[in-house]
């Protein structure tokens, strides 16, 4: 079998994101039929130590156009890694990191970079006709995620009162994938309709879930509670919550507490915000708080592992930023026990590989992420497979670019047929 297939062509162009802003898709060819495509998703909530996605600062787009970094893939990348094998993916990441030369890929934008890197991968997968999923992750590749269904919006990807950013329900007692999206799916239309009734507005935020103006957390689990039981499940059997409280957006550097405009305007420090965690993990079936406390904040995340870490999954988001330097030094300070990975934040899929791989062996879960700002690519999907990462979040199921991902892992699911495993509870010692 042929395991040369050089690279012949790389194209970029700039397209739009769910949220109506520029974004960058690359293509690479390896021949005139074998074509790799990827499109490079956004957020609203970024870290502090995200690698830097490029944006050309000028009036088109209010600032947000990105034909620099559209440039820098037709000029600059695509002159070095033509004529490369297409199945060296960490060589041509290693090339374009040292031609980025940069500690944050500010140089030729983290954008740029991915939307390259996520295309290799798919022409290689293209060139050896096979599925993206198989190729990433080989002949052990058979675990479908656990959807993880935000359901509710708030913070910073909806305009209601709610602060905190995500509610996600789990539907941790199907036996399979598709039954899994089907019972989110349903408990989700319950929500709408219970919403309705009571005269709140079912309008969507950024990744689908509704926005009402609720009053706090504990309000937003008692409404997911009520559209469960309505669609004939068990709270805390059939299906569990989590949350992303995204706390580095509610945190103020002057004050230094996280401040609630929504619940008129209270603050809370750290040790109170692990408190209201441990109150609503008491009261509701709370398996997953994501970036419970800010980026930086290394020594209050040590203490909310301490405090909640046993029975409480804890994933770090903003905190980690998919970099294998700060999931290191989370590991070693015992600071949260799972991790976040969205390919974005790192900018190459060898350094995201390399994140997975270091979580995965410190027995730190994983969860594949979506960005609030998203395309119809649905990558995330095969990534979330080939490294059997048991869980997904990628938004309700409802907005096309969010349904692409959860339709491929239907898809997915069906091409698997009897090897394809879905262990939803395992990951939250509920099995
Ligand atoms: C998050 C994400 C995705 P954003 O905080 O986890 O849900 O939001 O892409 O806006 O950073
Ligand atoms: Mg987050």
């Amino acid at each position: 079998m042929n395991s040369f297939y050089p690279i012949t062509e790389v194209k970029a162009r700039q397209i739009l994101d769910s949220r109506g802003n520029p974004t960058i898709e690359a293509e690479v060819k390896v021949s005139d039929y074998i074509v790799g495509n990827a499109a490079v998703p956004s957020g609203a909530s970024t870290g502090r130590f995200e690698a830097v996605e490029l944006r050309d600062g000028t009036t088109e787009y209010f600032g947000l156009a990105v034909q620099n970094a559209v440039r820098h893939v037709n000029e600059r990348i695509a002159k070095e890694i033509i004529g490369m094998n297409v199945l060296e993916q960490e060589n041509i990441d290693a090339k374009m990191i040292a031609l980025d030369g940069t500690e944050n890929k500010v140089n030729l934008g983290a954008n740029a970079m991915l939307a390259v890197s996520m295309a290799v991968a798919r022409a290689a997968a293209n060139a050896l006709e096979i599925p993206l999923y198989r190729y990433l992750g080989g002949c052990h590749t058979r675990l479908l995620p656990v959807p993880m269904m935000n359901i509710l919006n708030g913070g910073k990807h909806a305009a209601n009162t709610v602060d905190f950013q995500e509610f996600m329900i789990l539907p941790i007692s199907a036996k399979s994938y598709r039954e899994a999206l089907r019972m989110g799916a349903e408990v989700y239309h319950f929500l709408r309709q219970i919403l309705n009734e009571e005269g709140y507005a079912t309008a969507v935020g950024d990744e689908g879930g509704f926005a009402p103006d609720l009053a706090d957390a504990g309000e937003v689990f008692r409404y997911l509670g009520k559209a469960v039981e309505k669609a004939g499940y068990t709270v805390g059997k059939d299906v569990v919550y989590a949350m992303d409280a995204a706390a580095s957006e509610l945190y103020n550097e002057e004050t230094g507490m996280y401040h609630f405009p929504g619940e008129n305007g209270i603050c809370r420090d750290a040790k109170e915000m692990i408190a209201l965690y441990e109150d609503l993990a008491k009261r509701f079936p709370l398996v997953s708080i994501e970036d419970g406390l800010q980026e930086d904040d290394w020594e209050g995340w040590q203490s909310l592992t301490g405090r909640l870490g046993d029975g409480m999954q804890l994933v770090g988001d903003d905190l980690f930023v998919t970099n294998p330097k700060r999931i290191k030094c989370g590991i070693k300070l015992n600071a949260g026990n799972a991790v976040l990975i969205k390919v974005n934040q790192i900018g190459t899929l060898t350094e995201a590989l390399d994140a997975i791989e270091m979580a995965q062996c410190a027995g730190y879960h994983t969860v594949i992420s979506h960005r609030s700002g998203e395309t119809e690519d649905a990558f995330i999907a095969d990534l979330a497979v080939a490294v059997n990462a048991g869980q997904i979040k990628t938004g309700a199921p409802c907005r096309a670019e969010r349904t692409a991902k959860y339709n491929r892992l239907l898809r997915i699911e069906e091409e698997l047929g009897e090897t394809a495993q879905f262990s939803p509870a395992e990951p939250f010692g509920r099995a």
